[in-house]
Parts: C-alpha cells; sequence; structure tokens
C-alpha cells in the first residue's frame, strides 16, 4: 500500500534496530502530581489491568498530535465501508447519526507516554457498522482509511469490541478538526495511534495492511500494557 504522506519529523530516536521516526513530542505536558501518577498505576480496572500502563504518565487535557487533517465537512463526509464484506455500504454524517448512539468514558494511550484518563466520546459501535456489511468468513482485519494516505490495521477481533467506535463527540461536543473532525477511529486499549483521525473509509480484509505508523518502527499490536511501542 502507497500514501504520499509526509511524515512530520520532529525528533528521532534510535532504537535496537536501527532509527525510526518519531511520533513527536509536544512541547508541554500537562502532568498530574507524581502521587496522583503512583497511585494510578497501582489501581486496577474492572478488566484486570492497571489503570495508568507501564511508563504511561496522566495527562489534564487531550493534546494535539497533529497529523494531516481532511478537509470533509458534516455536509461533504461519506465514509465507505468495503472489502470483504458481504453488503458494502457508503454513510454521510446524517446516516451515522442515525444508527444506534453510544457514550463511553474511556482512556487513551499515546504511545509518546502520555495517557488521558476518563475521556467522554460519542458515536456508533464499530461491531454495529460491521453487522451491517457483514464481513465475509475469512476476513480477520479491518484497516481504518483517513484523510491524506493514514491508514492504522487491527485485527477484527479487536476491532469487535464493545468500546472501539466512530466518533463525532467529544465530551458532548462536536470533534475539534485537530482532533479528527467530522469523524475519527477510537480504540481504546491499544496505543491511540490506531485511532485514526479524519477516517474516510473501513476496509475489511482477509490478510493484514499494516498501517502509517505499523511501517515506520512502530509496534503492529500496539497493546500498552505490554508496552508493544516499537516493531522488533
Ligand atoms: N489521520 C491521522 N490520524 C491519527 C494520527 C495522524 O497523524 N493522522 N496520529 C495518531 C496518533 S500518533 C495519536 S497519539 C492520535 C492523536 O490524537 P489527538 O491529536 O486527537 O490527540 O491520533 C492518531 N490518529
Ligand atoms: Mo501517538
Amino acid at each position: 500500500m502507497k500514501n504520499d504522506l509526509k511524515i512530520s519529523r520532529r525528533t528521532f530516536l534510535t532504537a535496537a534496530g536501527g532509527t525510526i521516526v518519531s511520533i513527536g513530542l509536544p512541547g508541554t505536558y500537562l502532568k498530574l502530581s507524581n502521587a496522583q501518577q503512583l497511585a494510578l498505576a497501582a489501581s486496577i480496572r474492572p478488566d484486570g489491568r492497571s489503570r495508568l500502563p507501564p511508563g504511561q504518565h496522566a495527562v489534564e487535557k487531550i493534546l494535539d498530535m497533529g497529523g494531516s487533517p481532511g478537509t470533509a465537512t458534516v455536509e461533504s463526509w461519506r465514509m465507505r465501508i468495503y472489502g470483504e464484506v458481504k453488503r458494502p455500504i457508503v454513510l454521510s454524517y446524517k446516516e451515522l447519526l442515525d444508527l444506534e448512539q453510544v457514550s463511553i468514558t474511556c482512556d487513551v494511550h499515546c504511545v509518546t507516554g502520555w495517557t488521558l484518563l476518563d475521556s467522554r466520546w460519542t458515536g456508533v459501535r464499530l461491531g454495529t457498522i460491521l453487522d451491517r456489511v457483514k464481513p465475509v468468513r475469512n476476513a480477520n482485519f479491518v484497516i481504518f482509511e483517513a484523510a491524506k494516505g493514514y491508514t492504522s490495521n487491527v485485527p477484527l477481533r479487536d476491532a469487535d469490541q464493545d468500546n472501539v467506535l466512530v466518533v463525532h463527540s467529544f465530551f458532548d461536543e462536536r470533534l475539534e478538526r485537530a482532533h479528527g473532525a467530522p469523524v475519527r477511529a477510537l480504540i481504546p486499549d491499544r496505543y491511540f495511534y490506531k485511532s485514526a483521525k479524519w477516517l474516510e473509509a473501513i476496509k475489511v480484509t482477509s490478510r493484514d495492511e499494516p498501517g502509517f505508523w505499523e511501517r515506520s518502527g512502530y509496534s503492529n499490536t500496539a497493546d500498552p500494557w505490554k508496552e508493544e511501542r516499537y516493531s522488533r
């Protein structure tokens, strides 16, 4: 798969295997106190995972991690769901709002180290959309396709969880452009680079297609609790 994205290289890191491109560290972190960080690291979620994954620190506000924004508006936005499915569809923003809406409060974990706790997102479960298109039997992966060629990939099994959404709102307000408006993916239990902003299409495939950061030295599996940051 090709894309013509220019990687914004703010920093380079040297990993064991050579040089990888860093996802970029914003200048200022609004960090919680050390005592709060320690308490969070020790506290356990209902699913048994630690509230703060290893090597992460909690911040007070979502950070803008940049990227190449799309230009779609609420009126012009369309999302194609296609690939190895029985009934490919195209959704408009209004049609997305007509599907069953869910709001979840969850934590998101950027691979550069920040975690935003208790963020509230509203949209449609990816599972609801997949039910509509009906993946064929050997379909195993979901590829999120965003503006300007950005993609990310997740196994269908991980994509079909209740907390994986296609979202249009953050804390009950429409997403800001910087954070992916009109619509972005949200997969809270993987590093945040899987959550493609400016989402334009969802492709279902039988074979994996590593995405933008996954081809640039970052982990394909991206499990924050296993600290799967870099590919090896
Ligand atoms: N289309 C697109 N989606 C993207 C990115 C990007 O560069 N382009 N960056 C990813 C990364 S690395 C992170 S941490 C989050 C950041 O989302 P935020 O800017 O809303 O905090 O978006 C992810 N989704
Ligand atoms: Mo990130």
